[in-house]
């Protein structure tokens, strides 16, 4: 049966139940070892990741493409496998309920590190020496940050580079970038690869006081990411104050930093140029998952948060 849901998805999840052996000696197909994971490449279909979860249970994940689901499908009818269209979960033994949600949760990997990280779990699990602490819990919160991108906000006055730092970042022209201040009329959001973990970056209108209406309404609707923000940067140029914020901020962030150096911020950065973006990018990704974290050996408790 098909575990994930019929819609487009990054990978599929079809497990095959019963004597996965015969079906798929039948299919010409490789079996791992119990607990192992092999690619495969299925002929004229798709390149697949075979993960054996016992004795009598292989999870096929191809693409997530409707087409290729159904085509793979068929493949295995072909080869004998009777099709059950249900998608319970419930009948799962609770001894391996950590390794189904790592692959219920492998759809969500976006990057390689998330996938290595994911895919690396079933022998952690197996080498882990049965002990568990709350920094165990407060790790794997950091880790599904890997899989559920923060919300990263970027606050500070107009005309200091806020907008042409989220572009730099996103590599495109996203946000609107001009001369005059407060040009950002309304939070504009992306998804940026911080190099493996993805955020929601929102860019906000300058935070200052303002008689135009439209730019004050758009200040208002900054207000909400701003507090909703899992990670909010203050920001200031050399000339401007580090902005008024609901709470402290995670990270102060001198810009346009070629015009002028300020030594009270944890980084600094001339996105114009180019400069300190690298800098950035890792200040923010080791803050909200250290390195630590991603280089620790204990397993992850996917999603338990
Ligand atoms: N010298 C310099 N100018 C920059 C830099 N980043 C942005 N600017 C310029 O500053 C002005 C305002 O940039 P913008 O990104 O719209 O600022 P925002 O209002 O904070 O979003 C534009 O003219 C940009 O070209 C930088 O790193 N160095
Ligand atoms: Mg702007």
């Amino acid at each position: 049966m098909c575990l994930t849901a019929n819609a487009p998805g990054a990978v599929a999840i079809i497990e095959v139940c019963g004597a996965v052996h015969t079906a798929m000696q039948q299919a010409q197909c490789p079996l791992p070892d119990v607990g192992g994971l092999q690619l495969h490449t299925i002929p004229d279909l798709d390149d697949v990741l075979l993960a054996r979860i016992d004795e009598h249970t292989l999870h096929i994940m191809p693409h997530g493409g409707r087409h290729v689901v159904r085509r793979v499908l068929h493949w295995l009818a072909d080869h004998g496998v009777s099709l059950d269209s249900a998608s319970s979960h419930a009948t799962w033994p609770s001894a391996q309920e950590h390794e189904h949600n790592m692959l219920a949760a492998l759809p969500l990997a976006r990057t390689s590190l998330a996938l290595e990280l994911l895919l690396a779990q079933p022998s952690r699990w197996q080498d882990w020496d049965g002990t568990w602490t709350p920094a165990d819990d407060a790790r794997c919160a950091r880790l599904d940050r890997l899989l559920h991108p923060p919300l990263v906000v970027l606050a500070g006055p107009p005309n200091i580079g806020k907008s042409t730092l989220l572009n730099a970042l996103a590599g495109r022209t996203r946000a609107l970038v001009d001369d005059a201040p407060g040009t950002t009329r309304d939070h504009v959001g992306a998804a940026i690869d911080l190099e493996g973990l993805i955020v929601h970056w929102v860019d906000t209108p300058g935070l200052r006081e303002s008689d135009d209406l439209i730019e004050e309404a758009a200040i208002q609707v900054a207000q909400d990411p701003l507090a909703r923000a899992d990670f909010l940067i203050a920001a200031a140029d050399a000339t401007t104050q580090w902005p008024e914020l609901p709470r402290t901020a995670d990270l102060r962030l001198a810009m346009r930093s070629d015009l002028g150096q300020r030594s009270d911020a944890d980084g600094q950065c001339a996105a114009a140029i180019g400069d300190g973006l690298e800098e950035v990018v890792q200040l923010i990704r080791d803050a909200l998952v250290p390195e630590a974290d991603r280089t620790s050996t204990r397993p992850w408790k996917v999603n338990a948060g």
